[in-house]
């Protein structure tokens, strides 16, 4: 063994005795493990009501809370009214709608695309990504050749009536201003639980309107739009990607559970760190985070107010406001 090998083998080996793993420098939660009753599933906004009755629907049907999250959010990129997710969604600057998507389960198993083009299912892209690759973000045209080969019918390129509209309209100036709340802040996001205590959650959008061609957002990236684990709970993003990337905030969420804070406090405390990091633009920002622990219990908080929820069990499926923003 070279001297430079013998080294590198003795200083590993006194780092491994010499640092404490993180599990035990840092204090942790001991959640109750108490069961909750059949699954909780919880999206962004009001288009997760529907999002969510698709969601219950597929858990009823196979058990697995992982279909339900994969399905509920299909639901909402097929909806042709939403112009945030979806291959109907706003385009970029060049008029190309762009996807982004990622998909995690609370082993630690998780898939993602990024800047994804035609496919009408960016979250199965994600899923087949986790399942059936070795990686776990897939993007661009590499995205799109592992679609093809996976049998996913690719759409034509062509933007929804609605779009169109729109982008029309913006190009007769093509300034680009994040506009808080409507229509270029509408991603789905979707924790949820089943009754043994197992997570998953999923993440979709065509991230905002008019980005630059090429700009990925949060939701793909996971740690930012979508965190799940299943020893604490999971949380989900949505709103302005940058802000959200650059704290990291679902992981963020989840980590704050793991030491002890409610989701409604870990959510709150993502908030203050994003405003702390923001602080130039935070007065056009919204962005809002999700979450969900182990026992059940539930937090949402945003910068700006007009976040909303929804959240369903196998009997009721409601919409909340967050609470009210600092
Ligand atoms: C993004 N977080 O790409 C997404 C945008 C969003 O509703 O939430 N749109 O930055």
């Amino acid at each position: 063994m070279s001297q430079r090998r013998k080294f590198i083998k003795k200083s590993l080996l006194g780092s491994l005795v010499a640092i404490p793993t993180i599990s035990h420098a840092l204090p942790r939660i001991n959640f109750s493990a108490k069961k909750i009753d059949g699954p909780l599933i919880l999206s962004t906004w009001n288009h997760g009501i529907p999002a969510n009755a698709a969601a219950i629907e597929k858990f009823k049907e196979t058990g697995s809370i992982l279909d339900a999250v994969e399905t509920g959010v299909k639901d909402t990129e097929l909806d042709m009214d939403n112009l945030s997710v979806g291959l109907q969604g706003l385009p970029d600057r060049e008029g190309i709608t762009t996807l982004d998507a990622s998909i995690m389960t609370g082993d630690g198993s998780c898939g993602s695309v990024a800047f994804v083009r035609q496919v009408k299912h960016p979250i199965s892209l994600a899923r087949a990504v986790m399942e059936k690759t070795p990686h776990v973000m897939l993007a661009g045209e590499g995205a799109r050749q592992f679609a093809i080969a996976q049998g996913f019918p690719l759409e034509k390129e062509e933007l929804s009536p609605k779009a169109q509209k729109a982008y029309d309209e913006w190009k007769k100036t093509s300034k680009y201003k994040p506009v808080i709340n409507i229509e270029n802040h509408d991603t789905i996001g979707m924790i949820g639980m089943d009754g043994q205590g197992n997570l998953a959650g999923s993440c979709t959008t065509s991230g905002l309107a008019y980005k630059m061609h090429g700009r990925v957002g949060d939701s793909p990236i996971i740690g930012a739009g979508l965190y799940v684990d299943n020893e604490v709970g999971a949380a989900t993003a949505t709103g302005l990607g940058e802000s959200i990337i650059r704290i990291c905030g679902s992981f963020l969420i989840v980590e704050l559970m793991r030491q002890g804070r409610s989701p409604q406090e870990a959510c709150e405390e993502a908030v203050k760190r994003l405003i702390s990091k923001n602080r130039k633009d935070i007065d056009s920002i919204q962005a809002g985070f999700l979450a969900i622990n182990k026992d059940g219990e539930v937090g949402a908080f945003a910068v700006q107010p007009g976040f909303n929820f929804a959240k369903a069990t196998l009997a009721s499926n409601d919409l909340i406001d967050s609470r009210s923003h600092f």
